[in-house]
């Protein structure tokens, strides 16, 4: 496989990284299977403790130097990040396809979203700005400025092995902080891929090893970072049971974090949409990825009176996909990540069927040539209640939840705040009045709210996360670099006397 070998990686790697060195590890040797074929990808050693320790040393180390280099400096070696990352766009795409299983388009996807935040990281390297205030005392001023925090940890699943770690890393290191990845132990040769590609740079511009680490290793190598008080900042993605462990141990020691957790996304599909836009929204939100997106739509909540058109229309269109090797680019959807995720879905499909709910798409795990991997599942839809256990869950995997709506859209948005997550959502409507209803303060509780797009897709531009269940962090665009910075308001007295503030006197 060529792609490998332009990407540096081998069949036996070392998941412990402090740049260009790639420590002896002491862990666990952990297999990568493709979810495509079931075949074994490589091996990589994980980290043991004391691995971990030598890289947190490293990573604190090359803070000093990292973090004094001026910004647009740092933006620069990011700058040439980008560029490697678009000479290897088809060869990481066609990784990120084989390791996960997301279709190629996905996977290239993917890696231009890497190349669209390292250009947002390079902008912003030059624009980390603090406001300046109007002092209440003569002779005085009054700024805030931002600073570095230190180390960064960094947590990923195995959906999107690439790309979160690039809002993250690169956001974070054009900050002045250091980072240390720790990748899902599914695909730990994207992570290894990755590392090699920034290492190259930063050893190209005589950087000091420890600004970029990886570390990986299973559950452990997230508590090791949750409860270090070395680690300035946790940024950590994936389901929310994790999210509540990380928080609970960097809590603890007052640490701070920023957790992009579950979603239960839905679209409100009212009488004024446009049902085809609708539909192509819906089937790609639902269906991209195999469901595995945190953004997936999972709920369709449908006016009643379209209901039964809409339903038509989605059903023939469930027929015309084609499941299988995401690689081959006929191909709509690929393979769950692995048997677990299968087992998970099946688990899912019982408890709606248990719970009174009708699949107008059957599901089923896929057998025979072409399936051998045991990770292909056929994306299905069910009629079921809002209010169920199974609905209120998020299961990884492309399930589709047709819910009805009656009356007003209050009643519609209700169904949609009306489950614990708050990640993503849309209505698809040509009504302005809908439409702002829906983005009103008492319209969607999420941290995402579309109109006339699906639920999944973000441009790295904006901030992205969401609410309740989902954690409340944002990473990627807008302003979300602030919480990678500690801010410092300073007040700077240049008259000749000490006025307190407040008007406050203290003659001694
Ligand atoms: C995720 O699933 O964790 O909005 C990230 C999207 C992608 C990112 C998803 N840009 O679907």
């Amino acid at each position: 496989m060529d792609f490998l070998k332009t990407l540096s990686v081998a069949s036996a790697n070392s998941g412990v990284s402090t740049g260009s060195n790639w420590l002896q590890a002491g862990g666990p040797v952990l297999s990568s299977f493709s979810p495509v074929d079931g075949s074994v990808i490589a091996t990589v050693t994980t980290a043991a403790a004391a691995d971990y320790d030598r890289v947190v040393t490293r990573a604190q180390a090359a803070f000093h130097g990292w973090s004094a280099l001026p910004a647009p400096r740092r933006g620069e070696i990011i700058r040439q990040v980008g560029l490697a990352l678009r000479e290897k766009k088809e060869a990481l795409g066609r990784l990120v396809s084989w390791e996960m299983g997301k279709s190629l388009q996905e996977g290239l996807g993917e890696v231009q979203e890497m190349i669209d935040i390292s250009d947002f990281a390079v902008g912003l390297s030059r624009q980390l700005y603090g406001r300046s205030m109007h002092s209440e005392r003569p002779g005085h001023r009054m700024y805030e400025q931002w600073h570095p925090l230190g180390v960064t940890g960094i947590i990923t699943a195995f959906n999107f092995p690439v790309a979160v770690w690039s809002w993250n890393a690169f956001v974070a290191l054009v900050c002045g902080n250091t980072v240390i990845w720790k990748p899902s132990e599914k695909t730990p040769l994207c992570a290894v891929a990755c590392q090699q590609i920034i290492a190259e740079v930063l050893a190209r511009n005589d950087m000091s090893e420890g600004v970029s680490n990886v570390i990986v290793s299973g559950r452990e190598g997230g508590e090791w970072l949750a409860g270090d008080s070395r680690i300035a900042l946790i940024s950590a993605t994936g389901s929310t049971r994790m999210g509540r462990s990380v928080a609970a141990a960097a809590g603890a020691r007052l640490g701070r974090t920023l957790l992009e957790l579950g979603g239960n996304n839905a679209i409100i599909i009212t009488p004024e949409a446009d049902l085809d836009m609708a539909l192509a929204g819906s089937i790609f939100g639902a269906v991209g990825t195999a469901g595995q997106r945190c953004t997936t739509t999972r709920r369709l909540i449908i006016h009643e009176e379209i209901y039964d058109r809409f339903k038509e229309k989605l059903v023939k269109i469930y027929g015309r996909l084609r499941i299988g090797d995401p690689l081959d680019e006929n191909n709509h959807v690929g393979p769950l990540i692995d048997k677990d995720a299968v087992l998970d879905y099946l688990r899912a499909l019982e408890a709606i069927r248990e719970a009174g709910g009708v699949f107008v798409v059957e599901g089923g795990q896929l057998e025979g040539p072409g399936y051998e991997s045991g990770c292909y599942v056929k994306p299905c839809v069910a009629e079921v209640e809002n209010s169920w256990e199974i609905t209120q869950r998020e299961t990884f995997a492309p399930i589709l939840y047709l819910i009805r709506y009656r009356d007003s859209l209050d009643a519609a948005i209700a169904l949609q705040n009306g489950v614990p997550q708050g990640l993503s959502s849309a209505i698809m409507t040509g009504s302005l009045r809908e439409a702002e209803q829906f983005l009103s303060a008492a319209g969607s509780d999420c941290g995402i709210a579309n109109v006339n797009i699906g639920t999944s897709g973000a441009e790295i531009g904006g901030a992205f996360g969401g609410e309740k269940d989902t954690g409340g962090g944002r990473e990627s665009g807008s302003d979300a670099w602030k919480a990678y910075m500690r801010r410092q308001t300073s007040t700077i007295n240049y008259s000749t006397s000490l006025p307190l503030a407040q008007g406050v006197r203290f003659d001694v």
